[in-house]
């Protein structure tokens, strides 16, 4: 007689699970949270399951008497599989975000059969099928069910001595030039994010040669402009900040520091008024974990001033232990940064005027706050909160939430883009990862009281999956990615509109066919850019590292191809940021 091992209650082959699953994913949702209810689309799944950094971290971990056993060596191969593919949909201490909460309290009812269909198979709602994509073994779906069974492992916190010991001055201030050095047109220059290289690329706008390759953190996320144009500031998601100083013959990193463990933003401090000068006085950064922002001295990294995030969440006003710290900008208005913190939905205003004596107003939002831009008038910051599909409108003059604006699915508006419509007036735009269309915001609320803040009109681009949109003042285009779209036809091309008739529809550019490389990568076009004249739009075409990348500048008049720059040194190019546009907020 032949051995069922299907048969055996504590385990079931999982081909004998696959008929179990459609039934347990209708009659036993993991949770019953509004996030059951939403569908995860691709687009959002590629964007949000990202490595952390944390994977290699060492952290205490805890045993739970009522879960499964497991060995260390299964613990550690667990924990790093976790924050490999797992946290940044579930959190680091597993609470939830895009993806479900998977704490001991939830996950030990179910049981490690439950836990291994989910895992193997996915879900509707969004979760993949980690066994039967190949991406995890039998035996590594079995570890991580028994895993998410125990308490979720703590690490470390990263505090003011943590810091100085990374922080590091290359080129101390006094030893810095006087004067520019270069004859480089340091307002046309672009950072180039090398994501997988660990580096941004300096590159000259006019002449489009590369200046300099500056290290910097891992998986490198974005730039920064200092409020004098002088110093870009670089974060990596490791959450190493460099500090180049353009001046130099050759623009290279003068400071640098690690706030925490794991970040995405930086800014630095922008106010001029009454309350002060405080033009590049002062640097700010947020961390995913430790949960904090760390403000610091504005012409060293030196570290000032760290301010937990914990705290209660806007809606149902219970606590979170890890709410991250998603977008930053500095205000125009007042000598304050908004920090935007993702999981309570807390914009918080902070003032830096006095950091001995730090005033903070803490404005309800929404959930889960992620990245956003100022109108034209730099006064209302629009931040999207993207698992409610709204955006925010903060008041910086006032310090108060404007309005609360109902958008598609997933907004995610980079940082916007800013233009006047003939009918509604000045609006700021958004696009979405999870719908192909582009929502208009009204932001006069002068001369165009009816529309504002309120979404005026939607127009339709390629498809979801949209990732950044641009405009500049002196152009009549806007420019759409859909990076993240499923299709490889609409992730390598963009779509343009024409800003004075947008019913007449979108033209579409084949921005990775006009780069010409030479091998099959995913040649995933990403981020438009002006350049400071706001006649040149620049596209990176991003492959994986082992593959060719470049990046394609198009003439915004003609709309045809103006440049390809090719390298061997620009590895996964995503985002880039224009000196003089960054620092000015023009977009
Ligand atoms: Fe980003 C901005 C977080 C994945 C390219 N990204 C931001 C901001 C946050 C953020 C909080 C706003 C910073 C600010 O304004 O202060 N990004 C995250 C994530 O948590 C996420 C979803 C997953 C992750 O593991 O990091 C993520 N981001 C990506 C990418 O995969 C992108 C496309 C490619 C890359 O380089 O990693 C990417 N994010 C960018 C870019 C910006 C950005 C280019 C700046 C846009 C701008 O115009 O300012």
């Amino acid at each position: 007689m032949t051995r069922h091992p299907a048969r055996h209650p504590t385990a079931p082959r999982l081909q004998h699970l696959a008929a179990l699953a459609a039934l347990l994913f209708v009659a036993m949702p993991l949770t019953a949270t509004a996030q059951d209810k939403k569908q995860i689309t691709e687009p959002e799944l590629k964007y949000q399951a990202g490595a952390s950094p944390l994977a290699n971290e060492p952290m205490y971990q805890a045993t739970n008497p009522k879960a499964p056993p497991m060995t260390q060596a299964e613990f550690d191969v667990a924990r790093k599989i976790y924050f490999e593919r797992c946290a940044g949909c579930h959190g680091v201490l597993r609470k939830g975000a895009t993806g479900k909460p998977l704490t001991p309290d939830l996950t030990i009812g179910k049981g490690t059969d439950y836990l291994k269909v989910f895992i193997a198979y996915g879900s509707p709602a969004g979760m993949p099928n980690w066994q039967t994509s190949g991406e995890m073994t039998e035996k590594e779906v079995d570890i991580m069910a028994r895993y998410i069974q125990h308490d979720a492992p703590l690490p470390p916190e990263f505090g003011m001595e943590d810091m100085k010991k990374t922080w590091k001055v290359t080129v101390a201030p006094d030893q810095r030039p006087k004067k520019k050095m270069n004859n480089y047109n340091i307002a046309n220059v672009f950072s180039t994010t090398l994501r997988d290289s660990g580096e941004v690329a300096l590159i000259d706008g006019d002449t489009k040669k590369i200046i300099n390759i500056v290290k910097t953190g891992y998986a490198v996320h974005i730039s920064r402009v200092s409020a004098s144009g002088r110093y870009i500031f670089v974060i990596g998601r490791d959450a190493k900040i460099n500090m180049i100083d353009m001046w130099m013959e050759k623009p290279d990193s003068v400071a640098e520091i690690r706030v925490g463990l794991e970040a995405r933003s930086v800014d630095t401090s922008k106010y001029k008024g009454k309350e002060g000068d405080f033009t590049d006085k002062l640097a700010i950064a947020g961390s995913y974990w430790p949960p904090q922002y760390t403000i610091m001295k504005g012409d060293t990294l030196e570290p000032l001033k760290i301010v937990g995030t914990r705290g209660m969440t806007v809606d149902k006003q219970e606590f979170h232990p890890e709410p991250r710290v998603a977008s930053i900008v500095a205000s125009h208005y007042k000598p304050e940064f908004v920090v935007n913190v993702k999981e309570t939905g807390q914009t918080l205003m902070v003032d830096y005027s006095n950091l001995d004596a730090l005033k903070v107003t803490t404005i309800g939002t929404a959930r889960f706050l992620h990245d956003g831009g100022w109108d034209s008038t730099k006064r209302y910051f629009m931040v999207a909160a993207n698992q409610s599909n709204k955006i925010a409108a903060i008041d910086a003059k006032e310090g108060k939430l404007q309005a609360l604006i109902d958008v598609g699915k997933i907004p995610h508006p980079g940082r916007g883009a800013n233009f006047v419509h003939p009918t509604y007036g000045p609006v700021w735009a958004t696009g979405h990862l999870g719908d192909e269309t582009i929502s208009l915001i009204g932001t006069d609320p002068v001369k165009h009281k009816q529309y504002a803040f309120k979404q005026v009109a939607q127009i339709k681009g390629q498809g979801g999956g949209n990732l950044f949109l641009k405009t500049h003042p002196k152009s009549q285009h806007l420019y759409i990615d859909t990076p993240l779209n499923p299709d490889a036809k609409v992730s390598q091309s963009v779509a343009v509109y024409d800003i004075r008739n947008l019913d007449k529809g979108f033209t579409v550019l084949p921005i990775a066919e006009w780069a010409g490389l030479k091998d099959d990568g995913a040649k995933r076009v990403v981020q438009p850019e002006y350049n400071r004249a706001g006649d040149e739009v620049w596209f990176s075409v991003w492959s994986a590292k082992n593959k060719e990348s470049a990046l394609v500048v198009v003439d915004d008049k003609t709309l045809k191809l103006k440049a390809v720059i090719k390298d061997p040194k620009l590895i996964t190019p995503t985002g880039h940021f224009n000196v003089y546009n960054t620092q000015h907020d023009v977009y």
